[in-house]
């Protein structure tokens, strides 16, 4: 029957064909814009995993230098497990997948001065030649441009506490719901609203998967958040199987793998919860708002705990990039 073959050969072609391939990846229209490191271009050609990573995270959320180091630091513990690491910056009017030494240095000294970019601020930032720091929505954009299906970071943005006022949903979430990438992350801060974060995501059909032994959505600086998380899977290559479903039936949508922070490094909730509610409050008080409200927040969330929730934000950050690198690593084998 014809409807039934040509679904046998709608099937045979992702593995059939390579699906990687540089210049064939994207349009003559896009090429321009893209810049590829040489590594991230060779291991895109030959098929191999690639991880990407974002850098409003070393611009806005971490000081220098420790911003600089642990990019460097989350870069190298994607190659040892076996992945490219592929940073993501706008930088001279072009989209660049794979930064050098220097430019991730450079991302790290500007800091704040850095446009913190996420889709709606691309186009302008591109046109302008300005240098873009790309959140969860930008890098997603970029990541998939290039053909890359994993991304790792520290904590999507959500739905912040209070939206049912100010409307304040981050675009993360509606990128999550019309871009084909994994987001592998440490769930999300409590300084959002969590149960509205999940609802959310089931609004725009993502998947959200708690990763490992736990069931529950953790809260980034806490391996639990008390909800639990639609979905549950222990290992990289169940993650690898559910995004190649996921891509294979052509869903645009993209995953969330939220995995709990390290135990040893899990911090005390009271303490944090204490200081968050506290930030909240302020921010209120000064009037921040927009995409100021979540820099400004992760920033005195960090002074009033005494910077302990930055070793344990390093800390969260390079285990993502540990399980997104065995991710990745499993879906390259899969494409045949
Ligand atoms: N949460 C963190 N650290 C971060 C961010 C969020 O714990 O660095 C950054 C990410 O780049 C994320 C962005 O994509 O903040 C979300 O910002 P907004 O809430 O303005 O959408
Ligand atoms: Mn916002």
């Amino acid at each position: 029957d014809i409807s039934c073959r040509r679904l046998a050969l709608c099937h045979a072609l992702p593995k059939t064909l390579p699906v990687y391939r540089s210049y064939s990846m994207f349009s003559n229209a896009l090429s321009p814009y893209i810049k590829l490191s040489s590594s991230v271009e060779r291991a895109l050609d030959n098929g191999e995993p690639v991880v990407a990573l974002e850098s409003t995270i070393i611009s806005h959320g971490m000081p220098y230098p420790q911003n600089v180091e642990t990019a460097q630091q989350v870069e190298r513990i994607v190659a040892d497990n076996g992945s490219t690491p592929a940073t993501v910056a706008l930088i001279d009017g072009k989209i660049h997948v794979g930064l050098c030494e220097s430019e991730l240095d450079l991302l790290g000294k500007a800091g704040k001065t850095a446009v913190k970019t996420s889709r709606r601020d691309m186009a302008a930032v591109l046109s302008q030649r300005l240098l873009g720091a790309t959140t969860v929505s930008g890098t997603m954009i970029a990541a998939h441009m290039a053909g890359i299906r994993i991304f790792a970071t520290g904590g999507i943005g959500g739905v912040h506490r209070g939206a049912e006022l100010t409307m304040d949903v981050s675009a993360d979430l509606t990128e999550l719901g019309r871009t084909p990438v994994a987001v592998v992350c440490a769930g999300a801060k409590s300084i959002l609203d969590l149960p509205k974060t999940l609802e959310y995501l089931e609004t725009q059909g993502v998947p959200v998967i708690a990763f490992g032994k736990e069931k529950e959505f953790p809260a980034f600086f806490r391996p639990r958040s008390g909800l639990m998380a639609p979905w549950n899977l222990e290992t990289p290559e169940k993650v690898a199987a559910l995004t190649r479903s996921s891509l294979d039936i052509g869903l645009k949508s993209g995953i969330v793998v939220a995995v709990p922070i390290p135990e040893q490094y899990a911090e005390d909730a009271k303490e944090f919860e204490q200081a968050i509610s506290a930030a909240v409050r302020e921010s209120e008080i000064k009037g921040i708002n927009g995409k100021e409200s979540t820099p400004f927040l992760l920033k005195r969330v960090a002074e009033l705990t005494g910077g302990s929730s930055l070793a344990a934000n390093i800390a969260l950050v390079k285990n993502n990039a540990m399980v997104a690198s065995q991710i990745a690593k499993s879906l390259s084998r899969t494409h045949g």
